[in-house]
Formats: C-alpha cells, sequence, structure tokens
C-alpha cells in the first residue's frame, strides 16, 4: 500500500513535472541593432546560444540583427511591455523614459571608459539597474560603446565654431539637442536607420558616433571628416523584460544572469579591438580624422547644459556627485 501510493505520488509527479517542463518553454525575442559580425551581435548571439544550452530549451532566445524588429525607442518600448523579451539598449534614448538615465548623457561625464565601467560595473550601477526594473526592465550587465565624436560632409571640427550652422543627427534625447545647439549646430533627432540616406542626400551635414558604428553603418562613404571629440561616454545594456523574467524559476533566473555577464566580457573584449580595426578602416577609406587639441573649450561650453539639467532634476544632482567622485 504504502509502495503503491508513493509510486502513484511519483508518477503523478513526473507527468506534473514534464507538463511543467514544456508549459515554461518560452521562445525569446531579442532586439539588436547592430549588423552581424559587430561585438554587441556576437555577444548577444553568445547570449542566446548559452541560455538556450544552459536551460535545456526551457528558454529558446532568437536574437534579430539590424534592428528589424524597429527603430529603438520603440523597441525599448515593446521591452518594458513585454512584447520583446530581450535587448541590447543604448541609454541615450533610453533617457526619455527612464529619467534616471540621462544623468548617462550628460557631455563630458565620464573621464574615460575606464571610469565609466568602474562606476557601472559598481554601486552606481546597480542604481541605475534598479532605476530601470522601476520601468519594466531588468538590466544585466553593461556593454562597452566607446565614445563618440562628431563627424559631418564638409569640415574638420576643431573649435566648437565649426560646428556653428551645421545640421547634426543626434539620438532620441533632448539633452543631445541641447548639447549640438550649446556648439552652435542644428541637432536633427533621427532613428539610425536613417542616417546613412540622410548623410548622403545632404538632409544632415553630420552626426556622432562611436568608430564601430560610424564604420559598420557606412556613415564614413558619406562623411570623410571625423573630429575626435570624445564628448560622450554611453554604457549600453543587456536587458530582459521584467514580464518574461519575472516568468523564469530563481534556477533559470541564474543562468540568464551568468550568460548576461559572460555576453558582456566578450562584448568589451571585442569592443576594444572592433574599435582599432574601425579607425584603420575608415582611415584606408580616405576619411580624416583629427585630434581636437583643446577639448577644454566643448566642455565649456556644456556649462549651461549641466546647470538646466540639476535646476530641472535636483533629485538627480548626488548621482552626478557621486559619478565624478568615483576614481
Ligand atoms: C550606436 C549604439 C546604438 C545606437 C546608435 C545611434 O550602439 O544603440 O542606436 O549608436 O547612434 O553606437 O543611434
Amino acid at each position: 500500500m504504502h509502495i503503491r501510493t508513493s509510486l502513484r505520488a511519483a508518477l503523478a509527479g513526473a507527468a506534473l513535472f514534464a507538463f511543467a517542463g514544456t508549459a515554461a518553454a518560452v521562445d525569446w525575442r531579442g532586439w539588436n541593432i547592430h549588423p552581424e559580425g559587430y561585438p554587441n551581435t556576437v555577444a548577444m548571439e553568445q547570449f542566446a546560444e548559452e541560455v538556450a544550452e544552459k536551460t535545456e530549451g526551457r528558454i529558446n532566445p532568437t536574437v534579430y540583427n539590424g534592428g528589424v524588429l524597429g527603430a529603438q525607442p520603440d523597441a525599448i518600448e515593446q521591452t518594458r511591455n513585454g512584447a520583446l523579451d530581450f535587448a541590447n539598449f543604448n541609454m541615450g534614448p533610453m533617457g526619455p523614459i527612464v529619467p534616471a538615465t540621462n544623468v548617462l548623457s550628460l557631455p563630458f561625464l565620464f573621464d574615460s571608459v575606464e571610469h565609466m565601467h568602474k562606476v557601472m560595473d559598481g554601486e552606481i550601477g546597480q542604481r541605475f539597474s534598479d532605476a530601470l526594473s522601476e520601468y519594466g526592465l531588468v538590466a544585466l550587465s553593461w556593454f562597452d560603446s566607446g565614445s563618440r565624436s562628431f563627424y559631418n560632409t564638409k569640415k574638420p571640427i576643431k573649435t566648437p565654431q565649426d560646428v556653428e550652422g551645421l545640421k547634426i543627427r543626434v539620438m532620441n534625447n533632448d539633452l543631445y539637442v541641447q548639447m549640438v545647439d550649446a556648439l552652435g549646430g542644428n541637432a536633427t533627432p533621427m532613428a539610425y536607420g536613417e542616417v546613412f540616406q540622410s548623410l548622403k542626400t545632404g538632409v544632415i551635414d553630420g552626426a556622432e558616433n562611436n568608430y564601430p558604428s560610424f564604420e559598420s553603418s557606412n556613415h564614413y562613404e558619406a562623411a570623410k571628416y571625423y573630429s575626435i571629440t570624445d564628448h560622450l561616454i554611453i554604457p549600453e545594456c543587456l536587458c530582459i523584460a521584467k514580464a518574461s523574467w519575472d516568468e523564469l524559476t530563481p534556477q533559470d533566473q541564474e543562468i540568464v544572469r551568468q550568460a548576461a555577464v559572460r555576453a558582456a566580457e566578450t562584448q568589451r573584449q571585442l569592443w576594444a579591438e572592433r574599435s582599432k580595426a574601425s579607425r584603420e578602416k575608415v582611415e584606408a577609406a580616405g576619411v580624416i580624422v583629427n585630434e581636437v587639441e583643446d577639448k577644454a573649450m566643448f566642455q565649456a561650453a556644456m556649462q549651461p547644459l549641466y546647470e538646466t539639467f540639476v535646476q530641472e532634476n535636483p533629485d538627480l544632482e548626488p548621482l552626478i556627485m557621486a559619478i565624478r567622485e568615483t576614481k
């Protein structure tokens, strides 16, 4: 009797387990703006494979590259509401949605990429993750995005005066409009996917980005002047939709978390290599790269932007201070 009962219980348990196993198997759709072979793409694909393998197919992620699932601001909304399950997002277009992340779009906030890593990998990075989670996004690791500089079809930029009158594409965030305005240029917020055509047809004169994006997007074919201002160092997250995350068992959450951390390690390593290779490639193609001797002039021009920002967001001032004080 005793044996029979436990056998029955075991069978019922097995059936339940099998059922739970099937019911819990999910297909995940992942958003990625970059093309094949880009460091972020390789890292996202590694993430997807590792998650599928380690969960033995309970989670089956697919990464959709090249922004085919939509422009970044829309993809952020879709991930927030669970229509997409995971993504690699830049914190630039995140600002209008998650206000605290606007801090990361303040020009010249970080002294260097190393400074940014130190901040984001520590307690302050956790504060940004907490802010994102209030908006339906679980940030599991931070990718590198180098530093952004201006490029254009007209001339080398050496001083803020050289930006005057240029139509410059920016990512979707009012802070970048203020940034370009402060330099006397005309900012045009525009989706990444439209920039190449707009440069070629003269709708815009320039844009700003890191070497790998300048190269992989082919913008360098149209804009022959790349001027190293290094005005923005913006981290990027590997984010999971909170709706998708909350459905996972703690064990599967751990697998996903570890895969995201490893993906970031891969991304950062590939990033360093690709930055160098991209610079070489664009220079070989005839792009004229100039170092900006006096970055302090550009920094000084950003002072009013900081003042307005702190006035409008007094609660975020301590966060800015904490970042500045991280050494
Ligand atoms: C790249 C970022 C990507 C942005 C793009 C842009 O990795 O997320 O969408 O810049 O300028 O560097 O829109």
